[in-house]
Formats: C-alpha cells, sequence, structure tokens
C-alpha cells in the first residue's frame, strides 16, 4: 500500500511560500530622487495644478514617445474616456468588449450611454471583429475598442467598419502604454486612444490619463472639458468637469518616464522567467507576446485549459494560499457586474467566449519589484499543485478553502 504524502502546499498547512503579499499591480517607482526634486520644485513655484509646466511637459514627453500630435493628460483613465467619449459626441449606444475592467463599460453608462457588449476573440483576447456589425443599430454612435494586455486589437478591420457605418471609434489603450501595432505607435488609430497612469500601471503618475489623438479640434475640446468648459476666464462653452492632472502626479509620470526602459526590461526578464519555469505544465498556457512589436508584458496571464487536471478557481486558491494574490482579471465579465447584469439578463448567451475567458484566466505578479526568484516560487507552487492534483481538489473540495483576499490590504488569507 502507498502512503500519500501531503506536498508542501500552505493548504495542507504548510507556510505559506511568502510572508508577505505578493501583489499582482505593485507600483513601478522610478528615480526616488528624481520624484522628490521635482516635488521641490513644485513647492518652489507654488503652481500645484491646472495646466501647469510640469503636465505641458509630461503631455509633450508622451505625445513624442507615441509619434502622435496630442497627448491631453487627465486626473485618470476613467476621466479620461469619459471625456474621450463626450468630445467626440457619442451617443445612443456604443459596441464594447465585455471582456475589459468595468470602466471601460462605466465610462459609457455615466453619461447615460448603452455600453452594448461584444464578445471577444479567444486568441487574442480583444473585441471580435466579426460580430460587431450584427450588434450595429439606428443608435449606434461608435465603438469602444481595448487594446488588453497591451496587444493591439485588430485597428484596420475597425477602422474599416467605423468608416464605412460612420461611426466614432475610441480605443482603451489602458494597458498599451508604449505598444505598437506593425510599427506603429499606440495613439495613432481610430479617433482618439485613452491612457491610464494608475499606480498598478506600467507607467504610472499615482493617479492619472492621457487621451491621445491626431484629431485638433477634438484636442482642443477635450482641454476646454477637463477644465469645466471655461473658454475664458469668465466664460464657459461647454458642459465640462474636472478631469486635469496636479503637478505632482505629473512629476511622478516624468520621473517615472525616464525609468520607463528599465521597467519594460524588467517586465521581459520577468515573462522570459515566467515562460521558461511554466514550459511543459499541463493545461497551463501564458498569454504571448510574438512578434516585432513594442510590448509592456506588463500583464503575465495565464490560461487554465480544460486538460490542466486543476480549475483557475482552484489554481486561484492554492496561490492565494501561498499569499501569491494572482487575479482574475477580469471575472465574472462587465456583462455579468450591475448594473449590466439587470439591465442585459441574456448577456452571457450573446459572449461565450467571455464567459469562457473569464472562467480560464489568472494574472501573476510581475513588475520591476517582482523578482525571477519569486518567479520560481510561484512556478514551483503551481507545479506542486498541479502533480498533486487529486490531493489538492479533494482538501479544496472538502474542507472548502475560500480565498478570502483583502487586495488592498497587507493580508491575504485562504481561510478553512
Ligand atoms: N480601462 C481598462 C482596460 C483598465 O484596466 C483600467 C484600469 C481603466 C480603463 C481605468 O483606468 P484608471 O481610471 O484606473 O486610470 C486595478 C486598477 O485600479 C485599475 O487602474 C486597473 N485598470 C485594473 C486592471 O486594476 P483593482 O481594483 O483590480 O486593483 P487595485 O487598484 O486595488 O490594485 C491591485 C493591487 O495592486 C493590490 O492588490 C495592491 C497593489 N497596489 C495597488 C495600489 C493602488 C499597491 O501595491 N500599491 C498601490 O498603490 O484595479
Amino acid at each position: 500500500m502507498t502512503v500519500e504524502t501531503e506536498p508542501q502546499l500552505a493548504i495542507f498547512g504548510s507556510s505559506p511560500a511568502f510572508a508577505e503579499p505578493l501583489h499582482v499591480g505593485r507600483p513601478n517607482v522610478g528615480d526616488r530622487a528624481a520624484i522628490m526634486a521635482r516635488i521641490e520644485g513644485i513647492l518652489d513655484r507654488n503652481w500645484l495644478t491646472n495646466d501647469g509646466p510640469l503636465v505641458r511637459e509630461f503631455e509633450d514627453a508622451v505625445a513624442r514617445l507615441h509619434g502622435v500630435r496630442h497627448c491631453v493628460a487627465m486626473c485618470n483613465g476613467t476621466i479620461a474616456l469619459e471625456i474621450a467619449i463626450r468630445a467626440l459626441g457619442l451617443t445612443g449606444e456604443v459596441i464594447v468588449p465585455a471582456f475589459t475592467f468595468v470602466a471601460t463599460a462605466h465610462a459609457l453608462q455615466w453619461q447615460e450611454i448603452t455600453p452594448v457588449f461584444c464578445d471577444v476573440d479567444p486568441a487574442t483576447h480583444n473585441i471580435d471583429v466579426g460580430r460587431i456589425e450584427e450588434l450595429i443599430t439606428p443608435r449606434t454612435s461608435g465603438i469602444l475598442a481595448v487594446h488588453l494586455w497591451g496587444r493591439p486589437c485588430n485597428v484596420e478591420r475597425l477602422e474599416d467598419i467605423a468608416r464605412l457605418r460612420n461611426l466614432g471609434l475610441l480605443f482603451d489603450a489602458a494597458h498599451a502604454f508604449g505598444a505598437s501595432h506593425n510599427g506603429v505607435m499606440i495613439g495613432n488609430f481610430g479617433d482618439a486612444e485613452v491612457l491610464s497612469f494608475h499606480a498598478t500601471k506600467v507607467l504610472n503618475s499615482f493617479e492619472g490619463g492621457a487621451v491621445l489623438t491626431n484629431n485638433d479640434d477634438l484636442a482642443s475640446r477635450m482641454k476646454l472639458m477637463r477644465n469645466f468648459g471655461f473658454v475664458g476666464v469668465d466664460s464657459v462653452g461647454y458642459v465640462g468637469t474636472n478631469g486635469k492632472m496636479t503637478e505632482v502626479c505629473a512629476a511622478m509620470g516624468l520621473a517615472s518616464l525616464e525609468s520607463f526602459d528599465m521597467f519594460l526590461a524588467a517586465n521581459q526578464v520577468n515573462y522570459d522567467a515566467y515562460a521558461s519555469t511554466l514550459a511543459g505544465l499541463t493545461g497551463i498556457e501564458l498569454v504571448r507576446y510574438d512578434g516585432a512589436d513594442r510590448r509592456s508584458r506588463h500583464y503575465v496571464v495565464v490560461e487554465v485549459g480544460d486538460d490542466c487536471p486543476l480549475t483557475r478557481d482552484e489554481l486561484w486558491k492554492v496561490l492565494v494560499s501561498e499569499n501569491v494574490l494572482a487575479r482574475r482579471y477580469f471575472f465574472p465579465g462587465v456583462h455579468r457586474m450591475e448594473p449590466y447584469r439587470s439591465f442585459f439578463p441574456h448577456a452571457r448567451l450573446l459572449v461565450p467566449q467571455t464567459a469562457r475567458l473569464a472562467e480560464r484566466v489568472l494574472t501573476l505578479p510581475t513588475g520591476a519589484s517582482v523578482g525571477v526568484d519569486d518567479i520560481g516560487v510561484v512556478a514551483g507552487i503551481l507545479r506542486r499543485a498541479i502533480a498533486a492534483s487529486d490531493q489538492v481538489h479533494r482538501c479544496l473540495a472538502e474542507v472548502g478553502i475560500e480565498a478570502d483576499v483583502s487586495y488592498s490590504g497587507t493580508v491575504a488569507q485562504a481561510s478553512r
């Protein structure tokens, strides 16, 4: 008779592999001295916000990097989306992928524009361009596509559809800072493209966002809209909001830009480490960033296939017990979040690939604060769990371990 020994995993009572949580989205922080020096300059000038010199410098640098005429910086990516949508005059219905971060849809719904959910292509995770035309109605005013994980959409086909059907075309490029498509930098496609500089992004400005566009009129409208619609000192020309980026955020953004190559290099090293340590692991497939185009590799995403002896959620619970706070981005799909779930209770039937992906993908920690040794440990956990899949499966089923995670706090718990 063989005696089953329990593998060394926290779900079986071992100490977690990491004493401190290993996060997805730990901020990339560049040269502290460079950040602090700029903050000193802000205080010396006593100019804190409202189109300040650092915001302008940051806008110029981002526009130059992307080879685009205008970069309009904003306080975050969500407001940047909202302003771009409004400045472009989108109304009625706008087609969006269901597999994205909720902000993509909220930016529409916030201004009472209906997001119409389109399924995604299982190979690219981006909007399925073959499914768009069937969703166009007389109320459709635009398409808001997402370059998910920083891999650009099929922009040529989207531009064709938008032109032929006379629709606005926006890209949510929150993941695609510094990316290119067939040698052309992001920012040059559609009517405009929206970046996020949130703390968790490859290039952060604490909070921040921007719209990139080559359309002069659109850029000047967005500049007015982000500043309450003021066209003169006492005169307002539009419904506006407060979407301004502060000087301190621009200081962080500029310092991050100076370290951007280092962040890219760290992500490349980490990605390669995942690729080699996960190679050959049954049912685990790494989302690839092939080709000569620029990619930040800021999202290390695995798909857990049907041939994996454990489900995505089982692996997720195993990782969380080890203090590896992997994320199920973007579970359960925006169409299953409120208010969309109530508005479109049958949407799930229309987006089967989104539903499938939302059950299969897991985002793993990377970024400048994650080292290859950490990655070796993460891969080792996955390998041990898969090798002992029967025991893991039984343990999770019998003991009912729940991944009870406070992602914004410091302690991850998988409690029995
Ligand atoms: N469109 C798309 C496709 C997007 O992905 C996003 C944002 C947007 C639009 C909107 O852009 P913004 O308005 O955010 O500029 C995070 C981010 O908050 C969000 O920016 C991002 N996408 C999304 C994919 O992820 P959460 O709720 O999953 O995680 P959060 O912010 O709590 O942080 C994740 C982890 O990072 C935490 O476990 C801890 C760590 N962390 C986070 C922060 C903020 C740190 O270690 N330090 C920090 O300062 O949304």
